[in-house]
């Protein structure tokens, strides 16, 4: 048993075998970071299945469950040890964006921020830039949290910059973004204040633009 298999049996989509895997790793003290990233690996497998035509979307939404499944098991894990705050540090306002409904990144961020202390605060998937804009009034957030999986969704994060600033929104709240086609400079682009490459990196990113922020 190795993380190298538990990529695989998540590539060939073996729900059962999955789950077997990640509690042996567990039960063998083996990092639940290096879990998570070999499972991550597994979905980029599943990724190019699909690309390649050998899988269909009905073995992504496979995979997505299966995912779903292992972070039932392994959150609870994740979520002790030193990175588990009592304080609430900040608000974050979180969601996917417009015409996007992948959300295990996105539920994964929040289940960091989360367990590090951050009140966050789902939109959930698929969300207009008016709705943000409306739900960013509501709730007065530090942080505004944008995910995008697909690269015909990027815009979803320009355009909700756009109207978040159109709105007079810009200066009370910082806008971290991430997901699979974000990367550092496309944020930069679409004018957002900070890109985090995963979950981990949405942590100490958050935490460092509460401490760049007076807020009014
Ligand atoms: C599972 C899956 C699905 C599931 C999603 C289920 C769900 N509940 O989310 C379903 C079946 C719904 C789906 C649908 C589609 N999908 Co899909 N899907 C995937 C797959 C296999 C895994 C995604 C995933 O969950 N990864 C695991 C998580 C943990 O990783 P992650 O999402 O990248 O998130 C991490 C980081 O990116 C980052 N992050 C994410 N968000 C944020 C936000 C912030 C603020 C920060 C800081 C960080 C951050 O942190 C996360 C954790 O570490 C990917 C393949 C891949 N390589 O990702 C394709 C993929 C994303 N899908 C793809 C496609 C094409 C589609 C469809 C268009 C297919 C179709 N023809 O219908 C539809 C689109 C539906 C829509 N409108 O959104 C393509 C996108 C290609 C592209 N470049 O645009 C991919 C890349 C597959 C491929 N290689 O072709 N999909």
């Amino acid at each position: 048993m190795s993380l190298e298999t538990l990529t695989d049996k998540i590539i060939d989509l073996e729900l059962e075998e999955v789950l077997v895997e990640v509690k042996k790793l567990i039960a063998n003290q083996v990092e639940p970071l290096e879990i998570l990233a070999a499972c991550r690996a597994g979905m980029e497998g599943v990724g190019k299945r699909f690309e390649s035509g050998e899988y269909y979307v009905a073995d992504l939404m496979l995979a997505g469950n299966i995912f779903q499944e292992v972070m039932q098991i392994l959150n609870p894990v994740l979520n002790e040890g030193d990175n588990v705050q009592a304080k609430s540090t900040g608000k974050v306002l979180i969601a996917t964006v417009r015409d996007d409904i992948h959300d295990i990144g996105k539920n994964l961020v929040k289940s960091m921020l989360a367990a590090n202390g951050f009140e966050v605060i789902d939109l959930g998937v698929n969300v207009d830039p008016v709705v943000i804009c409306q739900e960013i009034k509501r709730h007065n957030p530090d942080i505004l949290a944008l995910s995008c999986l697909l690269t015909s969704t990027l815009e979803g994060i320009e355009d909700t910059i756009a109207e978040v600033t159109k709105q007079g929104l810009r200066e009370k709240v910082k806008i971290i973004v991430g997901g699979a086609p974000v990367t550092a400079k496309l944020a930069a682009d679409f004018g957002a204040d900070a890109y985090g490459a995963d979950a981990y990196a949405a942590v100490p990113q958050c935490q460092a633009l509460l401490e760049g922020k007076s807020r009014d």
